[in-house]
């Protein structure tokens, strides 16, 4: 019989012990500012995501979620529409969008749309996000918000992401202002998160040179805010960025919330390195993602919602990611193109009490929004 002694002698024992004091110690100052709720600066920031050990960051990240949220954890039935794959911006890490012309670009008319919708039972919530195809024209943008209105009046539609309506001001000559305003008017609800990157120059010249710098995504954010309409960030991350990168990224988004308080949900996005020009990097770890996801909360400690994004980050891991500070499960989801076209696989449909499962097996109280 294999048998082994597993026990450690006493002075290794004590000396682990000491250790992890000892680290403890060092960030006990960060860490109690982290339970105050008190804002963290640059170098607090960073030294507590390099230093604090992934469980050490958890419990932080899991009792700032706990104050503002309970036992609470969220998810809604809603439906992803990707109504065009085809763009003309190129970033290097997509490997969801074709150039116009090529094979395989594909857009959706607005009747198909309909009937999609029409086919999912219990429809809380439609998100949609697509590419910027020069064949499309601004009427088309507005008409489907308005004609997905006008056929589900209590859904809630979370549509077009900064860089769309960047997209939809130039097209129409239109101010980003005035593009919201005829948004909203025709039943917009919130903007989705996507197309914030990361906040950084050296970044955006390497990987999408030509998407709307991180100013122009920051100030069409404030003039949603300013208009009503709450918006979603990202960080897409786990590429070439760096631990300074990140926290800086945080740190901007933080401040904005502090003036406008117009971010409902921010959606840490693990990079996924198939079928695109970033195939060669490996992609972020579980490791790294978790502590990413818990940073997050504790840094954006003033964002209502945390978001596990199970459809990116695999529904084990989205689980998991629950306990390391996130409280929102997304969603059921349905049919989510940029992942499947990635990843050649197609996106599984998450019913509600498969969520509500997930979430009472790691002891949350599932809740619908
Ligand atoms: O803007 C593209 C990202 C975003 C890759 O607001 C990639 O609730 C990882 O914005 N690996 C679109 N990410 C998705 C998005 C989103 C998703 C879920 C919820 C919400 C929300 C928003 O996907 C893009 C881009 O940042 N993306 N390629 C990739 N290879
Ligand atoms: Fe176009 Fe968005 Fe893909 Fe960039 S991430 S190439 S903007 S579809």
């Amino acid at each position: 019989m294999w048998i082994k002694d597993f026990s450690r002698p006493e002075e290794e024992r004590n000396f682990i012990l000491e250790e992890t004091l000892k680290k403890n110690c060092e960030l006990k100052d960060i860490s109690e500012k982290v339970l105050n709720f008190e804002p963290l600066d640059f170098e607090s920031a960073l030294k507590l995501y390099r230093e604090g050990d992934i469980f050490f960051l958890g419990e932080l990240a899991r009792k700032v979620k706990e104050r503002i949220h309970g036992k609470k954890y969220y998810y809604t039935i809603n439906r992803h529409i990707n109504y065009t794959n085809v763009c003309v911006i190129n970033c290097k890490f997509c490997g969801y969008h074709k150039r116009p012309g090529e094979e395989g670009g594909y857009t959706l008319e607005i009747d198909e749309i309909l009937e999609k919708l029409k086919e999912t039972p219990q429809l809380k919530e439609v998100h949609i996000v697509g590419g910027l195809n020069p064949r499309l024209p601004y009427e088309y943008y507005v008409n489907l918000v308005r004609k997905i209105r006008d056929s589900f009046p209590e859904i809630h539609i979370r549509a077009y992401t900064c860089v769309e309506i960047d997209w939809l001001s130039k097209i129409s000559g239109k101010s980003v202002e005035e593009v919201l305003k005829e948004l909203k008017e025709a039943g917009l609800n919130s903007i989705p998160g996507g197309g914030a990157e990361v906040f950084s120059e050296r970044i955006r010249a390497e990987l999408y040179p030509t998407k709307i710098s991180s100013e122009r995504w920051i100030e069409i954010a404030k003039t949603a805010h300013k208009l009503g309409i709450p918006t979603n960030a990202t960080l897409l991350f786990g590429h070439i960025e760096t631990d300074e990168e990140i926290i800086k990224h945080l740190l901007i988004l933080r401040k904005i919330q502090e003036e406008t308080k117009g971010f409902y949900c921010f959606i840490p996005l693990a990079f996924i390195p198939e079928n695109n020009e970033l195939s060669h990097l490996p992609g972020p770890s579980a490791h790294k993602i978790l502590k990413v996801i818990a940073i997050s909360r504790i840094i954006l400690n003033n964002f209502p919602h945390i978001k596990a994004y199970w459809v990116f980050l695999g529904i084990k891991l989205a689980q998991i990611a629950l306990l390391w500070g996130a409280d929102h499960f997304h969603g059921t989801v349905i049919e989510e193109k940029i992942s499947e076209l990635m990843r050649g696989q197609q996106v599984m449909h998450l019913p509600p009490v498969e969520i509500q499962r997930l979430i009472r097996e790691i002891g949350g109280e599932p809740a619908e929004i």
